[in-house]
């Protein structure tokens, strides 16, 4: 376990100044390929063939369609936040892992079902057929619901934590941002939004409207994956309650630059249909904001992130250049 200095109001990791000294951007974009590749075999490692003890089987349809919606694609931005948030107290890099493969887990399942006809109704994820394409939507509703109960068996495990308490407030924590005060309560507000319910009449929506659906939405995993790592290095209230500030405004970037990504990207580069949102009348920041309105948006996010992060001083570099990563993002 990871032993977190002591007597400082926000602990910081001992870093090797040589890698310090290497360019924050071109840090982050090493670790977010490491983390992309360690995340990527350990969750091969976790969803393989044979049942663990406690299983009576693991149905071959059913783990070929998860293993076919978490790996081999995504650009694990949210490990990335787990592994890195983790590293600043110290937190053994195996354990971030754990917590990393159950968080994309999450994540992956909230693609899977956001896919089907029912909600977006999208053929292509990651730039290949959906999961209800490449099988069938029984099959996908499956793969869902067995990577969302997944990551709580991979967060109760005790190579998460040898703490059982730890584990259990990572399982509280997980729970809340994806359920429904989190990311399934923000999605059911986003269709409601679109007028699902009620004869297609949307009910208008103002700024402080969008913001709330969309910190549930797409920014209660992004939260997450910040505060995780203050769970796991058992920080003082004040370091995670400053990661969990750098998340929400990581998050609400992240969803602006979707929102701009779904006008202005191409449907190869971003791996997805675009110009969805416009089509079906969603609730986003770009509707209210205008193209303009959300890059400067976007600026002020950026500064908001900078701000949250800088008492963890040179520790906290590539999480500034993670910041600007996920507002500038192509894809
Ligand atoms: C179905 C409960 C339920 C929730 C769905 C995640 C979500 C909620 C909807 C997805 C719609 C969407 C495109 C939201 C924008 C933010 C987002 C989650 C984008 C995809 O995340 P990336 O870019 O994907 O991190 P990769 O493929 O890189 O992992």
């Amino acid at each position: 376990m990871s032993s977190p200095p002591q007597n400082s109001t926000l602990p910081f990791s001992a870093k090797n100044k040589l890698s310090r000294a290497i360019d924050p951007a071109v840090r982050f974009k090493r670790s977010l390929d490491q983390v992309a590749a360690d995340t990527e075999s350990l969750l091969d490692r976790l969803l393989a063939p044979k049942p663990v003890s406690g299983e009576l089987a693991r149905p071959v349809r059913l783990l070929d369609a998860m293993r076919y919606a978490s790996l081999g694609g995504g650009k694990r931005v949210r490990p990335f936040l787990v592994v890195e948030t983790a590293k600043l107290f110290g937190v053994p890099r195996r354990e971030a892992l754990m917590v990393a493969a159950a968080l994309e887990c999450v994540h992956c399942y909230s693609l899977v079902h956001d896919d089907l006809p029912a909600m977006d109704d999208d053929a292509l994820r990651r730039g290949r057929p959906t999961v209800h394409k490449a099988f069938d939507e029984a099959t996908a509703i499956l793969a869902g619901d067995g990577l969302l109960t997944f990551a709580f068996d991979i967060l109760s495990r005790p190579q998460t934590h040898a703490k059982p308490d730890i584990r259990i407030q990572l399982i509280s924590a997980l729970a809340h941002a994806a359920g429904v005060g989190g990311m399934a309560g923000g999605q059911m507000l986003d269709l409601a939004a679109e007028g699902r319910f009620t004869n297609g009449r949307g009910r208008p929506f103002d700024f402080a409207d969008v913001k709330a659906l969309q910190s549930m939405k797409t920014g209660a995993l992004l939260k997450f994956a910040c505060a995780s790592g203050a769970i796991l290095g058992e920080a003082p209230g004040k370091a995670r309650a400053a990661l969990e500030r750098y998340g929400s405004a990581v998050g609400e970037a992240f969803q602006v630059a979707d929102d701009l990504l779904d006008i202005e990207g191409d449907a190869a580069t971003v791996g997805k249909a675009t110009g969805k949102d416009a089509a079906a009348h969603k609730a986003t920041f770009l509707s209210l904001l205008g193209i303009d309105g959300a890059r400067k948006r976007l600026k002020t996010l950026i500064a908001e992130a900078e701000k949250a992060i800088a008492p963890f001083g040179k520790d906290g570099a590539i999480l500034q250049a993670a910041a600007h990563f996920i507002a500038n993002r192509r894809s």
